[in-house]
């Protein structure tokens, strides 16, 4: 999956950002960003990207301004290892019922986040959970998977300088039985590779459509390579 933060772009490049990255073999459009804080600019970039892409579109938000009537769905998830309950329930509570008004297909996913520098770990206030001891992570995955989330997202955090290691991965991967979702610092062919045969069922890359959409085709076909041998 292909995410894109409304702060980071114009509605027209937006709209060739997103044919792009459609032409290079991504599956779905994310769309969300950690300073998200505008209503009104959230709606008018989902509906530009709707305009532009027969893939599905799902929010991936930041809180409860992030909730947007013209995407398909909306990842209704909570942050697992946050230290606010607003981020792990609180601002689901207050988003629900405009969730069900605007018709959103929500999905639900236990979404946990890794180091300290990044922009998602600061605004969502995430405790650092340690990347050498995987069974903690997965212990928070397992749970999500009890508390009947259908995906566990692992978070780098956009730009993080390296994704998650593939023993982290695996850790989770082997825990859970509900789909995993990986993402953060993934920028080479080689990273996404050894992302998905450590476990990772879809990855999501950012940074890398906004800057090389060759490179993003590169990552995409290494990532489609390594699951379909998986699944021989
Ligand atoms: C962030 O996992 C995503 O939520 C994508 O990260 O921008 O580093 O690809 P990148």
């Amino acid at each position: 999956m292909t995410l894109f933060d409304p702060e980071n772009h114009t509605l027209d490049e937006a709209a060739r950002l997103i044919s792009n990255a459609e032409k290079q073999g991504t599956d779905a459009f994310m769309v969300g960003g950690s300073t998200v804080y505008s209503h009104e600019r959230f709606d008018e970039f989902i509906k530009r990207i709707k305009e532009n892409t027969s893939l599905p579109v799902i929010i991936f938000p930041n809180n409860v301004n992030a909730i947007s009537k013209y995407a398909d769905a909306i990842f209704f998830m909570s942050l697992l290892n946050s230290i606010e309950w607003w981020f792990i329930l609180g601002a689901q509570i207050h988003g629900s019922f405009l969730v069900k008004e605007y018709g959103l297909e929500a999905i639900p996913m236990g979404y946990i986040v890794f180091g300290s520098d990044t922009s998602v770990a600061a605004v969502g206030r995430a405790f650092s959970l340690p990347v050498n001891k995987p069974q903690i992570a997965a212990s928070y995955a397992l749970a999500a998977q009890y508390l009947g989330m259908r995906f566990i997202y692992l978070e780098a955090g956009s730009g993080a300088t390296m994704p998650i290691p593939p023993e982290g991965v695996s850790a989770v991967k082997n825990t859970i039985n509900v789909p995993l979702i990986v993402g953060g610092g993934i920028r080479t062919p080689e990273q996404a590779k050894t992302t998905v045969e450590a476990g990772a069922d879809m990855i999501v890359t950012g940074t890398l459509a906004e800057r090389n959409i060759e490179e993003l085709g590169k990552v995409i076909r290494a990532a489609k390579e390594a699951a379909s041998r998986k699944s021989v």
